[in-house]
């Protein structure tokens, strides 16, 4: 028998709603005590008055999903009150004191894998949804929430055990059951680690819809990075002036472009200085530049190249550059061909960031190098995900290698383990670390 949690499952604030569940054997008992009618169908949404110790506070509605047919397959009750912060802690509180337990995080939907309705990833898929940023991180949830990536592995794993019990005949009864050509088993084994290596392969994608991209703009001090930032977020964020070191700290701000969700940081100009504050920008500067995923190389077509520009060219060698010739309305100084010559195998865009002319190339520019993701092909998209297809992948690639040089018995080996891991996404015979890992994520509540 497993203990009845509680907690309050919508956020904290003031809202139309909050709702407190209870998952557990004494579900039911626990929510009769505080309701002032009999609940005696399950499914069934009844309307009364909420009291602690026989006073009422609040009305609401309470609905009750009989196991195994709830959320977490226990019984399960729903007490929809109003959303205010103290009734619900005072309701929350008074079921601890008849008997239910705080749940911890996730413990819900823990639950739920523990019992067989949905499985890891589908669990995932919750808290994606629940965090997800912007429309598309939205949609890469749900298509995981309606069992997309479940259907992948389990196709895989039925694949895996069919080609092993074949294997696995051939050896226990030799006589009876005709050999499979080693080359027939060698390709069979080479298509399954080919869709698994699929799989993995667009995990990285995920984390781009997920947590989205950071790109930062640097240049030297006057450049025009500041212009560009608020012509990017199409607002003023940033103070702009003529005085060469305006930007001092580095500026950051999220927005959603094409659906994904991008961080534009504007950094402090570049250069040698002995002001303490200054020198202070410039190492943030130096540390945006080292954890973006691609930088916007500002140049002022104003004025010829300095040894501030040539020390940050070095600098940002090996990152994703866009490289960026503003003020392009002046008279020119520097131009494209030059910058050619300093990167000629990267783009090279003309922009005026004053008179917001050249923007909208920056932008598809970008969209180009970072953002030619198909959401709809993503599967995998989580560490968890990742390290389960790497193991499976893992013993399959040895089966591969047994297949060479050892035994069958031995391909046969790697094919179970294989099976093995593929089989943990259902959560009932996977690793308590494996859960802590997910769960972990989450908060009180889910
Ligand atoms: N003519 C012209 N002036 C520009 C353009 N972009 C920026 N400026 C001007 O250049 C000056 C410096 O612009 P900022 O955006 O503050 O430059 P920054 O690179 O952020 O400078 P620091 O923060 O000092 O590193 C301001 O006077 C801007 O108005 C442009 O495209 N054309
Ligand atoms: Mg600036």
């Amino acid at each position: 028998m497993s203990d009845t949690i509680v907690a309050i499952s919508t956020p904290r604030g003031f809202g139309g709603i909050g709702v407190i569940r209870l998952s557990g054997d004494k579900a039911l008992e626990l929510a009769e005590k505080i309701f002032n009618k009999r609940i005696e169908m399950p499914r069934y949404a009844y309307y009364g008055a909420i009291s602690i110790e026989g006073t009422p506070i609040d009305t609401g509605i309470v609905i009750y999903y009989k196991k195994p047919h709830s959320y977490t397959g226990e019984d399960v009750v729903e007490i929809s009150m109003h959303g205010g912060i103290k009734n619900l802690e005072m309701v929350l509180n008074y079921l601890i004191s008849l008997g239910a337990r705080l749940a911890e995080k996730g413990e819900f939907t823990r639950r739920a894998v523990e019992n067989g309705k949905m499985d890891i990833f589908e669990a995932n898929a919750v808290i994606e949804l629940i965090e997800a940023k912007t429309e598309k991180g939205v949609l890469l949830a749900s298509s995981r929430l309606f069992g997309k990536l479940s259907k992948a592995v389990m196709s895989i794993r039925n694949k895996i055990l069919e080609v092993n019990s074949h294997i696995e005949a051939t050896i226990d009864f030799p006589m009876d059951v005709e050999e499979i050509p080693e080359e027939t088993l060698r390709q069979s084994l080479h298509e399954i680690r080919d869709s698994i290596e699929k799989l993995l392969s667009t995990y990285k994608d995920s984390r781009v819809v997920i947590d989205g991209v950071r790109i930062a703009i640097v240049g030297k001090p006057n450049v025009g990075k500041s212009t560009l930032l608020n012509a990017l977020l199409k607002f003023e964020r940033a103070i702009v002036s003529e005085i060469p070191g305006t930007t001092r700290d580095t500026i950051e701000e999220m927005i959603n472009f094409y659906g994904f969700p991008v961080k534009i940081i504007d950094t402090a100009g570049i250069r040698e200085s002995e002001d303490i504050i200054e020198k202070m920008g410039v190492e943030r500067s130096k540390h945006a530049i080292e954890t973006s995923d691609l930088i916007l190389f500002v140049f002022d077509a104003s004025t010829p190249l300095q040894e501030d520009d040539l020390e940050l060219v070095r600098f940002t060698e090996g990152k994703m550059r866009i490289i960026v010739l503003n003020k392009s309305d002046l008279p020119k100084a520097l131009t494209k061909e030059e910058l050619s010559k300093l990167f000629p195998n990267e783009p090279i865009i003309e922009i005026s960031a004053l008179l917001r002319e050249g923007i909208d190339e920056v932008e598809s520019e970008i969209k180009n190098k970072l953002l030619n993701i198909d959401v709809d092909s993503i599967l995998v998209s989580n560490k968890v995900e990742h390290d389960l297809l790497s193991k499976a992948l893992t013993h399959v690639n040895n089966a591969i290698k047994n297949l060479e040089t050892g035994t069958l018995d031995l391909v046969s080996e790697e094919l179970r383990e294989a099976i093995e891991t593929l089989s943990d996404v259902s959560g009932e015979n996977i690793g308590e670390n494996v859960l802590n890992a997910i769960f972990e994520r989450f908060c009180i509540g889910k």
